[in-house]
């Protein structure tokens, strides 16, 4: 029906979840969570059981997203401090920039997480460019970095919102600053206790990562997240006009601090991490909603999706294990977010667009770095040479008329891995096998490994040994594709 011999520009709104599981949605095969909304939308849609993030954590995920490149080119693509720099390169097609230049009018909602500011990082009580308005983003409302992280407060377009210019905002990450209670030495005012780390500037009754001061006016109420975000986005699809729009709305949904609002509290029978995810469940819904009466709901793309893998315990001592009550976040798959074993990387994806994609299922394997080429062939636009290089045009299988996606992917978490067909193989590295605070498999392991994906989706025999030379093949062509890639 579609195809990038006809180019088509359909609103487009992609949700991306924060550490939200392969197991996580009832779509998935999940049996406890209630998350009708996304179920609704994953049975009118394309459901993926084979689409990856490039990476287990999040800014390289992300980066790579918006990038169309693998994050493991380019150094500083780790997990950012909330006062970062801009890591992404202005001069650069984006995902976005692509889509402004199409004609679009573009929005970043919700998690930002890729750094605001030049070299000397983010101003918070001035101009915060460059940040996503200089990456192709028109407007954006966004928490800069994760909700577990300073400076709690939200950025409009350039500037902090709110911000009482005679309040101004510090921040630190290397020491403290100010003389506001810290989670380490007074956990007696926390209303949510860490842990692991997490134990800096106490926020909203709750001990963060890194040290701010001021801003008080600005300060984001964690219950309210999720329907602040919703809100924005809701109006910036309501601010129609002749051109198509572009949505990436990132909720901060089921990343750590989990403070649902409370009429969200028990709705799971999970605990708090299934009453977020039913949270986010009803945010997609209300987007649904407002695409319904906007009536356009029909002819938009709309994609669900997360940016890594799932984690349980991932610092507060929020019951989230305890509670967890036979759900699996991870479903079938082996580790979870930070591992390089597939529920590190293997995540939700669902697409639906009633007007030109099919209800069904698919197994192509797919990567969220690939939507920038693929959105390139919708709209028929151009990537200028030396952009997005890593992006791959898969629209055939996003659009249900292939069951071919690309033939390999690399993941990254700690090492790398190449996901061939059904085979992957991991390389060998120093890295840890295990990390106990988050009770995760992280996988890196001192001897090569190789999984049949076909039949061991989950990763239990390694088959190294018994097929070493297909191992080899693997690993030699994993080897091939990092040093050619590292030279740029
Ligand atoms: C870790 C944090 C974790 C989370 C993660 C980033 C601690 C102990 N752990 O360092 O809570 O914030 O970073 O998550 O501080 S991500 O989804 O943004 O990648
Ligand atoms: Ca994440």
């Amino acid at each position: 029906m579609t195809g990038s011999t006809h180019p088509l520009r359909p609103n487009s709104v992609l949700v991306v979840a924060d550490d939200l599981g392969f197991g996580d949605l009832g779509c998935y095969g999940s049996e406890r969570i209630p998350t009708p909304n996304v179920d609704r939308l994953a049975r009118e849609g394309l459901l993926f059981r084979n689409a990856h993030a490039t990476s287990a954590v999040c800014t390289p995920s992300r980066y790579s997203l918006l990038t169309g490149e693998y994050p493991w080119r380019k150094e500083g693509t780790g997990i950012l401090p909330g006062n970062a720099a801009l890591i992404i390169d202005t001069d650069r097609t984006t995902l976005p920039s692509l889509l402004r230049d199409a004609g679009y009018r573009t929005a970043a909602v919700g998690k930002w997480h890729l750094g605001l500011g030049g070299p000397d990082g983010p101003d918070w009580n001035g101009d915060l460019r460059p940040g996503p308005l200089e990456i192709g983003f028109d407007t954006c409302f966004i928490m800069p970095a994760t909700c577990d992280r300073v400076p709690c407060v939200y950025v409009q377009d350039h500037a902090v919102a709110n911000l009482d210019p005679g309040d101004p905002i510090s921040v630190r990450y290397d020491a403290p600053i100010g003389d506001e209670p810290t989670g380490r030495e007074r956990p007696d005012l926390l209303k949510l206790r860490s842990s692991h780390g997490h134990d800096q500037t106490i926020i909203n009754g709750i001990g963060r990562i890194g040290y701010m001061t001021g801003g008080r006016s600005a300060r984001w109420v964690d219950e309210e997240m999720a329907d602040t975000f919703t809100e924005h986005a809701v109006q910036f699809i309501e601010r129609a006009d002749d051109r198509p729009f572009f949505l990436y709305f990132a909720t901060h949904d089921p990343h750590v601090p989990r403070v649902p609002h409370p009429r969200f509290l028990g709705r799971s029978g999970c605990g708090v991490r299934g009453d977020a995810i039913v949270q986010f469940d009803d945010c997609v819904g209300r987007i649904m909603a407002a695409l319904e009466r906007q009536s356009v709901a029909g002819d938009t793309l709309v994609i669900v999706t997360s940016d890594n893998g799932p984690v349980v315990d991932d610092g507060y001592a929020d019951h989230a294990v305890a509670d967890l009550n036979g759900h699996r976040p991870a479903g079938p798959l082996r580790g979870g977010k930070y591992s390089i074993f597939e529920g590190g990387t293997r995540i939700p994806f669902a697409l639906r667009w009633p007007a030109a994609v099919a209800p069904g299922t698919s197994d192509a394997l797919v990567c969220l770095m690939d939507l920038t080429a693929s959105m390139a062939a919708l709209t028929g636009s151009a990537i200028p040479d030396g952009d997005a290089r890593d992006s791959l045009d898969v629209l055939p299988a996003l659009l249900g008329q292939s069951p071919i996606g690309r033939d390999c992917l690399v993941e990254q978490a700690g090492c790398l891995a190449l996901l061939s067909g059904a085979l992957k193989a991991i390389e060998p590295s120093a890295g840890a096998t295990y990390h106990a605070a988050t009770d995760t498999e992280l996988g890196n392991a001192p001897e090569p490994q190789m999984y049949d994906l076909a039949a061991d989706l989950g990763e239990r025999t390694n088959l190294a040994a018994e097929r070493p030379v297909e191992a080899a093949a693997l690993l030699d062509a994993l080897a091939e594709v990092r040093t050619r890639l590292a030279r740029g």
